[in-house]
């Protein structure tokens, strides 16, 4: 799949993405991503791409036409059609269910946003979507744009090792938290590792961690449940849990 980043700080998000999971994917021709600065489209000595709000207040906005110049570049790169996504606080906060969408495409475009955002006329004529990745306020787009590219460069086929794609598989499908983990040694000043876990009664070990992972998602996120469609065995399981542990 192919990515491309606009935006005033084109390296900052490549450089994340130079790391971990999104490297190995690009090493491996899953992921190509491409920045682009549209300070490369602008005019005149000062080459502006900012200007102040009609309508007065603080900050400044950034003007249309070296977006626009800049979006068109990016479109001509590549033949193949891509959506348009601007990452903004006003776009629809981002869910792994459109993580998988996207790692579904075969190209889409990512808008940074700086400043106090992109005049409105530019994202009514050029973008088809905006993604917020969460209610606090950023200073501008990129970071946003790292965690898209990282979620969905995660789900691309082979991005992940064994290890990596079986621990997806048991927790990613169901939408639950994941239950605590332990290693050695055993017995440690900070307390012991729960007897389950060392009886190779692998049954009772998948049983202990599917009430766990259902309980801690109980205490911690109890709208995640609504969503998680639940077996009468997960409601048992987790019945069970709520007498152990009274809220
Ligand atoms: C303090 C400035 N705010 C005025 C009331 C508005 C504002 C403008 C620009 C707030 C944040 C930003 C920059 N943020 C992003 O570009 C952004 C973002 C975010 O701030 N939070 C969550 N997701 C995203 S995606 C892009």
């Amino acid at each position: 799949m192919r990515i491309d980043i606009i935006s005033l700080f084109p390296e900052f998000v490549s450089q994340i993405a130079g790391h971990g999971v999104v490297g190995r994917a690009q090493e491996r021709a899953l992921l190509s991503l491409h920045g682009w600065n549209p300070r490369d489209y602008a005019e005149g000595n000062y080459r502006r791409v900012d200007d102040r709000p009609f309508g007065g207040g603080p900050g400044m906005v950034m003007m249309i036409d070296p977006l626009r110049d800049c979006l068109a570049a990016v479109r001509l790169a590549d033949p193949a059609p891509a959506k348009a996504i601007y990452l903004s606080p006003q776009g629809r906060p981002l869910t792994q269910a459109k993580v998988r969408e996207l790692a579904a495409e075969p190209r889409f475009i990512l808008l940074c946003g700086r400043y106090e955002g992109v005049d409105e006329r530019l994202l009514a004529a050029e973008v088809d979507e905006e993604i917020s990745i969460g209610d606090y306020v950023l200073s501008g787009g990129e970071l946003a744009a790292a965690v898209v590219v990282d979620a969905v460069a995660r789900l691309q086929d082979g991005a992940l090792n064994d290890a990596e794609s079986a621990a997806q598989d048991s927790f990613e499908a169901d939408g639950l938290l994941d239950c605590p983990h332990y290693t050695r040694p055993v017995e440690h000043e900070l307390g012991d590792v729960p007897e389950v876990l060392m009886s190779g009664n692998h049954a009772q070990i998948a049983r202990w961690r599917r009430q766990q992972a259902l309980g801690r998602t109980w205490l911690r996120r109890p709208d995640l449940l609504d969503e998680a469609g639940l077996s009468k065995a997960d409601r048992e399981l987790l019945e069970a849990f709520k007498a152990e542990n009274p809220g």
